[in-house]
């Protein structure tokens, strides 16, 4: 039997990269999944190359009425929430930073994935058999120069997915938090707003993480036995690793 089939997974932010690497992950391993993104055409490309097993709906996280009233008219209980759009904005100090980029990396990294948990925990909770995947990243525990609003937000993500735990004990609800390091897809490009050129400068040289890797992650801790809860995974490519603390000396 296939690792994922009988699942119904809803993955966000699933037009690009992390996510659309884990709809094929799942499907590969006989999952149905629901794809949601803002981005119609990549939602429809995404429907004709993996065809049935796939729904798809457009869906900005921002926008939290339309985040509840998409998870009230999901006719069947996704058994999987795989809760990974998101972005981050901007690299400024938080002296120069835009108001406008935090806001919006606040609105889709929390508020957006708050609320659709919230939206779909009462219909998971009581199910033989559940997953919350939140995609989290390294920048959550490690402060780096400019990470600032989106660290914030990845640190959040993380202590919410443990605080799920918590709340979620007695059920069969897992919950894990997947925080990964340097991972190529068009994150960095839509960081420095559309900046392709310094957004490949990023990559170059490296032996970076791709988005297929994280999706293997997440399909091994969803095909571990059902007893078994992994609460955080921390992942970073081989080339990447920590700094000394700054000093600033006069
Ligand atoms: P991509 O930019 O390739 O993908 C981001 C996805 O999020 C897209 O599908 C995008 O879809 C979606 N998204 C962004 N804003 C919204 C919104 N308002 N509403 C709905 N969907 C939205 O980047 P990644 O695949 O790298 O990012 C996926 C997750 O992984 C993010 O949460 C990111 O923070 C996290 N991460 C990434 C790392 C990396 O190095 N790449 C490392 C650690 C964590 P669309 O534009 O169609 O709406
Ligand atoms: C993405 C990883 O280090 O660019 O979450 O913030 S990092």
């Amino acid at each position: 039997m296939a690792a994922y089939s009988d699942r119904l997974a809803l993955v966000t932010g699933a037009t690009s990269g992390i996510g659309e690497a884990t709809v094929q992950k799942l499907v590969d391993g006989g999952a149905r999944v629901i794809a949601t993104g803002r981005r119609q055409e990549r939602l429809n490309a995404l429907k004709d190359r993996l065809g049935e097993v796939v729904e798809t709906a457009v869906l900005d996280m921002t926008d939290t009425a339309a985040v509840k009233a998409f998870a009230d008219g999901l006719g069947e209980t996704p058994d999987i929430l795989v809760n990974n759009a998101g972005l981050a904005l901007g690299v400024q100090g938080a002296d120069e930073a835009s108001l406008d980029d935090w806001d919006r990396m606040i609105d889709t990294n929390i508020r957006g994935l708050v609320h659709l948990t919230r939206a779909l925990l009462p219909r998971m909770k009581p199910l033989d058999r559940a997953d919350v995947i939140n995609i989290s990243s390294v920048a959550g525990s490690y402060p780096y120069p400019g990470g600032n609003a989106y660290g914030g937000t990845k640190a959040f993500v993380t202590q919410f997915s443990l605080n799920l735990r918590a709340d979620l004990l007695g059920s069969k609800v897992r919950v894990t938090s997947v925080e990964p390091g340097l991972t190529e897809t068009e994150f960095s490009e839509v960081r420095l707003h559309g900046d392709k050129s310094s957004a490949a400068k990023i990559y170059d040289g490296t032996d970076n993480l791709t988005a297929q890797d994280i999706a293997r992650v997440i399909g091994d801790i969803l095909a571990l036995p059902p007893h078994v809860n992994i609460n955080r995974v921390e992942i970073m490519p081989v080339c990447q690793a920590f700094s000394p603390f700054a000093i600033h000396r006069s």
